[in-house]
């Protein structure tokens, strides 16, 4: 039988004894899955950064054009599959009394994996929201016209997406935190940890006592403030947090 890395075996430890864990997740738990991340190598799209596009600025200057890019991903999202990270989550989800997963990511993989109780931060690629009356609606059509509008009011629909710039739903916002404040534990992964209020959350569950263990293939920022980094790829490192206990 392979030998388990000592840190492996301390985060099984610490997962199998709280009574409540938090996960945060970002863009690099779902690259397994083939969707591209947002900074780094992948995150160009037809030459335009990704981070550019994501804003309330791009929107309203070429709102085509943002749409093109939200379309793009609609399609290469449709058929995607979540993958054994996710799948673990799951899994860690039915093990631990009170869990909580918070996720930046707007894909719907977790969801569509079977994670129950989900905080998305920054939306949801497949809800849009009208800019005048604000309704919020689930179109899973792909791709959308080219400037789809509003059934009701018929002005422009948007993506029901957080861009920079913008609130998180505050509603959302203080679970997160609650949920960072109480958790015993914290697995953060595949994320850069650049962009905030999200990125916080992993301080504020360190500062309340918690054991923050960081998945990702690279240091971040934040390591050095963490309690373990394990490096490598969430597919591979996730599941074996959660399995063995
Ligand atoms: C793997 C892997 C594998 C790869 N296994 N790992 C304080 C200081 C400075 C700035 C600010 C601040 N507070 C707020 C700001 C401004 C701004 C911000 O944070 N800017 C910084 C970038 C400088 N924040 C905001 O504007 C936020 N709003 C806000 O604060 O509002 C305040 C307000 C209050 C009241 C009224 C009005 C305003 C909003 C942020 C919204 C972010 N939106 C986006 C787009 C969402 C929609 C969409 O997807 O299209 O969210 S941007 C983009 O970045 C997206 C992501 O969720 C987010 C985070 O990216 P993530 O997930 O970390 O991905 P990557 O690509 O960066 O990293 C991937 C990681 O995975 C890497 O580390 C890889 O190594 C790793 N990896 N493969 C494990 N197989
Ligand atoms: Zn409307």
């Amino acid at each position: 039988m392979p030998l388990t890395p000592l840190e492996i075996q301390r985060v099984r430890d610490w997962l199998a004894t709280a009574a409540r864990v938090t996960v945060l997740t970002g863009a690099g738990i779902s690259a397994e899955s083939g969707v591209p991340t947002f900074r780094g190598k992948d995150g160009l799209w037809q030459g335009f950064r990704a981070t550019e596009l994501a804003t309330p600025e791009a929107f309203a200057h070429d709102p085509k054009l943002v749409w093109r890019f939200y379309n793009w991903r609609r399609e290469l999202l449709a058929p995607v599959k979540p993958n054994p990270a996710h799948e673990a989550l799951v899994r860690l989800e039915g093990k631990v009394p009170q869990f909580t997963l918070l996720t930046q990511n707007i894909d719907d993989l977790h969801r569509k994996a079977g994670s129950r109780n989900i905080v998305e931060l920054h939306g949801n690629i497949w809800l849009v929201r009208c800019i005048r009356c604000l309704r919020v609606a689930r179109k899973e059509e792909v791709p959308l016209p080219e400037l789809p509008t509003c059934p009701e009011c018929g002005d422009l629909l948007r993506p029901h997406v957080v861009w920079f710039g913008e609130a998180l739903d505050p509603a959302d916002l203080e679970r997160a935190v609650d949920a960072s404040r109480s958790c015993e534990v914290m697995l953060v992964i595949g994320t850069s940890a650049v962009v905030q209020p999200a990125a916080s959350l992993a301080l504020v569950a360190r500062e309340r006592g918690a054991r923050v263990v960081e998945v990702n293939l690279e240091a971040t920022p934040y390591t050095h403030l963490l309690d373990v980094a394990l490096h490598g790829k969430a597919g591979t490192l996730v599941p074996q947090l959660v399995e063995g206990w």
